[in-house]
């Protein structure tokens, strides 16, 4: 078979540099290579992808981890993007693979465009990304949600296969980020060859072909794989151990029973493979899938000590994964937003230094110890969230975080300014004016957010 592997951006790059290692192992697979990006440095470094199959767009200087940036970079750069990918595809080419991390600026901004520019050339391509960490930055949030939303919407593009970064510290723990992003590259990449293999690997039994596996990637939508081995002498049912096979892989979790199609091939010892072993299986299959496109191969080998289960999942809906990352990134997107729109109006107001000398008053001083505070009386009648009557010299180190803790009892339901005081008070005794200190700090730091005037969401 023949495949072209178009690395985007710098993780892009690493792992089809990674495809380009391992086909060079595999006599059955040619690989054509390129890369994309907008950072010199790191597209000099992806050694396996040959000099004149290297474009280099943009700044040249990255894309300040913005997909906005990758975006019009890939944009502007159409027409060289055009003829590098041109000059690449043959007429026996089978597949087409993207591969890039979704979260970077230039692999997220230059997928949809590479995409769109491959449906011009009358070809579809495949996806393999890479989901970034919960722990990495909103911004990186922010990218991948983007990408995912615009790759996905392109018509040239069917599967797309995610891998769950998230799942790399759980299968590598204690194990330098580098070896770690290494190894799960190359166990992608190898699973991916290992599919192919089936093409191509001899059967008695029944075997996959070329166009079954060409057919399979053709289905749109969400995307897995699986590559599970076991001592064959520890096998005593083959489908038992086909549900183990869909876990516990690192690309993200889906729900196979909403796959359009599914493709499986089993190498094992000759003798496993009964006629009521290999029913068992299709039975499975068929449960699981039924109406579905399932092609199955079976490849009896002699002499072999290992059972391996060897398949791919295409046509699924949206992972859970991805789903609770376009979640967070909106939310972490207005949380950004509240921030810089409150840093901004705080910057309006200056640090309130004014010294008016013509109203100044000695007596006043005298008062202000005896009576309470205008502030205070003011803001319980008004009854709303006011900052500019809020006595700005309340203490509220010490109660802060005790609002804190009540106000989120209450989740993000959204509430107005009374029924947050009033929800507060059901669990502390506090006067309002020192509640509403709180609120107003609380806002100031982005933990309660204002989506409505006068309607609160803490975040
Ligand atoms: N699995 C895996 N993930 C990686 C690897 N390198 C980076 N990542 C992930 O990919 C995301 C994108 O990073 P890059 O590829 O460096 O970003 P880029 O596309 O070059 O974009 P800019 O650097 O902003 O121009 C990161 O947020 C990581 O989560 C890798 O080798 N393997
Ligand atoms: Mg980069």
């Amino acid at each position: 078979m023949r495949l072209l592997t178009i690395g985007l951006g710098h993780c892009g790059g690493k792992i089809a540099s990674t495809f380009k290692k391992t086909a060079k192992e595999e006599k059955h697979l040619i690989l054509d290579v390129c890369g994309i990006n907008t950072d010199r440095v790191d597209l000099e470094s992806h050694d396996e992808i040959p000099d004149k199959n290297k474009l280099l767009i943009g700044s040249g200087k990255g894309a300040a981890r913005d997909w906005n940036e990758g975006y019009r970079a890939a944009e502007e750069a159409r027409g060289h993007i055009y003829n590098l990918i041109k000059k690449l595809l043959q007429p026996d080419t089978d597949i087409v693979i993207l591969t890039l991390g979704e979260g970077g600026g230039s692999g997220s901004g230059l997928a949809p465009v590479v995409s769109e520019i491959l449906g011009e050339l009358g070809r579809y391509c495949i996806a393999l990304v890479t989901l970034p960490f919960q722990v990495e930055s909103v911004k990186a949030k922010i990218n991948a949600a983007k990408g995912l939303d615009m790759l996905y919407r392109e018509e040239a593009l069917k599967a797309l296969i995610c891998i769950d970064n998230d799942k790399i510290v759980a299968h590598y723990p204690d194990t330098i980020l580098t070896d770690a992003y290494q190894e799960v590259n190359k166990t992608a990449v190898n699973t991916f060859a290992n599919l192919l293999k089936l093409a191509h690997t001899p059967s008695q039994a029944d075997r996959i072909d070329e166009s079954e596996l060409r057919s399979i990637f053709g289905y749109p939508g969400f995307a897995t794989m699986s590559n599970y081995k076991m001592y064959a002498n520890t096998v005593s049912n083959l489908d038992s151990m086909l549900q183990h096979s869909l876990e516990g892989s690192l690309f993200a979790d889906v729900n196979p029973t909403t796959a359009a199609g599914v493709l499986l091939g089993i190498y094992g010892p000759s003798s496993l493979f009964t006629t009521t072993q290999v029913d068992n299986v299709r039975r499975v299959l068929k449960d699981m899938l039924v109406g579905r496109d399932a092609m199955l191969g079976v490849y009896p080998l002699n002499h072999c000590r290992w059972v391996s289960y060897v398949g791919i999942m295409t046509g699924m809906d949206v992972p859970q994964k991805v789903n609770e990352l376009l979640e967070t990134a909106r939310e972490e997107h207005y949380r950004q937003e509240e921030i810089l729109k409150v840093r901004k109006s705080q910057k309006e107001k200056g640090l309130g230094f004014e010294i008016d000398n013509s109203s100044f008053d000695s007596t006043m001083l005298i008062k202000s110890e005896s009576q309470p505070s205008n502030s205070s009386r003011n803001s319980a009648q008004s009854r709303e969230l006011n900052p500019s009557i809020i006595n700005k010299n309340i203490d509220i180190t010490h109660t802060l975080k005790q609002v804190l803790n009540v106000v989120q009892r209450y989740g993000k339901t959204k509430t107005n300014y009374m029924e947050l005081v009033n929800n507060v008070q059901r669990y502390l005794d506090l006067e309002e004016d020192i509640i509403a200190a709180c609120i107003l700090r609380l806002k100031e730091m982005g933990v309660i957010i204002e989506p409505k005037t006068g309607i609160y969401q803490i975040i």
